[in-house]
């Protein structure tokens, strides 16, 4: 017997806004759970919310809640894996059949969030940073299983490039592999998180919501496999100063080799040490982007919808 419905929920609200053809903007949990510390991560979730409200699309926050892929929490759940912080599983592609079978919660990955996303009939999604190759990948193969997710589920998925905790130039290179277009919003240049320069240029700018919605729409019409990356640098008044913040990311990868960090607890691991080096001062940088994000995100899932 194949029941999705013993491992999908969909909330009401989610649920008529995809039968009605509505935008609807997913969002991830690890973010909530593992990315930010509490009570920020919880304001920020629901203020996330409150943005893509304002901008007319609804709001699906996913997560794995007593064997559920929950898609659209409430408002109580949000609170509940904020407040639980690192005693929820983070939970990606290889997590996710054991937690459903046992009843467990789960902070979803851009992974996860993409799987759950795709099940329920959403297609764009909006969040901070991917996974991608980190450094140093060639011995450890430490490799984020987002790269596979974009090669394989058919989600636009929109974030503010990645941290260069990461080896950024081999990240674009799997991703190019893969076939996973990666477009600029408003740039040619591949946005670091923190920062709009990374030195690597995206495959294609896009100049409005509409032509991203365009590209997306045909990768869907021609049934070709798998996601896009749609990158969005922090807006200049938040970005941080790129000297100051390679400095602290590289204090945190020296610590983390110190202490011998391994698996997936290595991008929590750094997330939170840079936050704690450069005094909370990244985790405002941090917040702001993935507001313009879903801003953006928001904005492509209408043009989505008017294109239908
Ligand atoms: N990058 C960030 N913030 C995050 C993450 C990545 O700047 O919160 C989270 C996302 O959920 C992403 C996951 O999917 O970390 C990647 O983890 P890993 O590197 O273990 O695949
Ligand atoms: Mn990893």
């Amino acid at each position: 017997m194949n029941d999705l419905s013993r491992y999908l929920q969909v909330a009401p609200e989610v649920r008529s806004a995809l039968d009605a053809g509505k935008p609807v903007v997913a969002l991830e949990s690890t973010i909530i759970s593992h990315g930010m510390p509490y009570p920020k991560n919880v304001e920020t979730a629901l203020h996330v919310e409150e943005i893509i409200r304002q901008h007319g699309a609804v709001p699906a926050t996913i997560a794995i809640i007593r064997g559920k892929m929950t898609v659209g929490c409430t408002k109580e759940e949000i609170e509940y894996l904020g407040k639980r912080g690192l005693d929820v599983p983070k939970a990606s592609r290889r997590d996710l059949p054991v937690l459903l079978a046992r009843g467990e919660d789960g902070a979803t990955t851009v992974t996860t969030t993409m799987i759950a996303a795709a099940l329920a009939g959403i297609k764009v999604f909006a969040t901070g940073g991917i996974g991608g190759v980190h450094r140093g990948a060639e011995t450890t193969m430490d490799i984020s299983a987002d790269l596979e997710e974009l090669a394989q589920t058919p989600v636009l998925v929109v974030c503010a490039g990645c941290k260069s905790i990461l080896d950024i130039g081999l990240t674009l290179e799997y991703l190019e592999t893969k076939g996973v277009p990666v477009l600029g919003y408003r740039t040619q240049e591949m946005p670091a998180f923190y920062t709009t320069h990374s030195g690597f240029q995206v495959d294609y700018q896009m100049d409005s919501p509409e032509d991203v919605a365009a590209a997306f729409r045909a990768k869907l019409d021609c049934g070709l496999r798998g996601g896009m990356l749609l990158t969005n640098p922090i807006p200049d008044a938040y970005a941080m100063d790129l000297d100051y913040i390679n400095a602290n990311i590289q204090e945190a990868l020296d610590e983390c080799e110190k202490l011998g960090i391994r698996g997936k607890k290595i991008t929590p691991f750094l997330l939170d040490k840079i936050q704690k080096l450069t005094g909370g001062k990244s985790l405002e940088a941090n917040i702001q982007l993935v507001y313009n994000n879903v801003a953006v995100g928001s904005e492509v899932a209408k043009a989505l919808c008017a294109a239908n």
